[in-house]
């Protein structure tokens, strides 16, 4: 097997497919890349920034990689900030990758997001295929970015496959900037027995995963029978549709004091109303088995139980730092 190589290997997915990646295929056939000098404690870390064409076709030539999961990118709030910076990034970068794809016959790996979609297009059950006209830079990036791997795919036969991702959870790793970053931050505050200000309205809806079922997702999607893919780079995939105000309930089942205050952050909230509520996710149950383990109750205990585990805070579930003003304002 030729090595598999992961761009923004040191992000928020990075961080925990690296390893898995590793698990799965051995240490030695996972090359780690990102932007800083870093070393990897398990595996080859080679330093690569993604915009720059050379430098991406002389680590794949090179190294001789087979696969490419294609993580490197600025999301959703930041990219709002920085609208130049974000089509760089998430274009070239693209580019740069699947001109290297072309040219040494490697599989590619393309991160979408609920972010493809915009304002007109249906917000329930969002179908497998139906309007994208985003209004952000970053989702426009993402419907960009899954024209340029069909194109790739049909015109050059380059195997590209990719998921329309919703906000992930995790807790190895902060998340880099994006809409949903709310939710994994208030677990984080959960955790640390602190009062959270969550930046969207207590009832925003969007499809949430949490990590180990979105790794899992692409690990089994890069493995899958091509012959089934019918939407190969551009799979919608979810696993709950919540606001934040059931994510801060769910979490007070377990921690009782935990309070939110709402202070909306009018450019986040504008990003949020934009995406969908809930995507339809038959077409990768039915082409490629598609099934994540973890609805929000699952998620929630783990992700305090390994939250807790980190700070030492979780043995005693009402603690005197515990804000009590308040609490049940989420
Ligand atoms: P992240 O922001 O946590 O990590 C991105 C990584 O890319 C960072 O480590 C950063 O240093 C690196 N990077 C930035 N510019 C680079 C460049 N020029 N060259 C090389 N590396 C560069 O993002 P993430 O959450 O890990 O997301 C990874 C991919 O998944 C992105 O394409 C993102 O759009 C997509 N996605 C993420 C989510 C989510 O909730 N995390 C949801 C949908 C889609
Ligand atoms: C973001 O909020 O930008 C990402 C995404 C859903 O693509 N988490």
């Amino acid at each position: 097997m030729r090595p598999i190589l992961v761009t923004g290997a040191l992000g928020q997915i990075g961080a925990e497919l690296t390893p898995a990646l590793r698990k799965a295929f051995g240490a030695a056939r996972v090359i780690a890349s990102d932007l800083p000098e870093a070393q990897s404690a398990d595996g080859a870390y080679e330093r690569l920034d993604c915009t720059q064409a050379e430098a991406v076709a002389d680590l794949i030539g090179r190294q001789d990689v087979g696969a490419v999961y294609h993580l490197a990118a600025i999301l959703s709030a930041i990219a709002e900030d920085r609208p130049q910076d974000a089509w760089r990034v998430n274009m070239d970068g693209l580019y740069n990758v699947l001109e290297a794809a072309r040219r040494f016959g490697c599989k590619v790996f393309f991160p979408s997001s609920i972010a493809a979609f915009g304002p007109s297009t249906p917000r329930r059950h969002t179908p497998q295929t139906t309007i994208q006209r985003p209004t952000t830079i970053y989702g426009v990036t993402k419907v960009a970015g899954e024209l340029l791997c069909d194109y790739y795919a049909t015109r050059f036969g380059v195997d590209v496959r990719g998921l329309r991702l919703p906000g992930l959870v995790s807790w190895a790793a902060p998340p880099g900037g994006g809409t949903t970053d709310y939710a994994v931050e208030m677990f984080h505050s959960a955790a640390r027995r602190r009062r959270y200000f969550c930046f969207l309205r207590p009832e925003t809806r969007l499809d949430m995963m949490y990590m180990p079922d979105a790794i899992r997702a692409m690990i089994d999607l890069m493995e899958a029978d091509p012959k089934r893919l019918r939407y190969a780079n551009a799979y919608n995939v979810t696993a709950m549709s919540v606001t934040p105000r059931e994510i801060a309930a769910e979490i007070r089942r377990h921690t009782s004091l935990f309070a939110v205050d709402y202070c909306v952050d009018p450019k986040r909230q504008a990003i949020a109303d934009s995406w969908p509520e809930s995507l339809d996710a038959e077409a990768a149950r039915e082409d490629w088995g598609f099934s994540p383990r973890f609805g929000l109750a699952d998620m929630t205990r783990d992700m305090l139980a390994r939250l807790g585990a980190a700070t030492g805070r979780f043995d005693d579930p009402v603690s005197s730092e515990a804000p009590n003003a308040d609490a049940g304002i989420g």
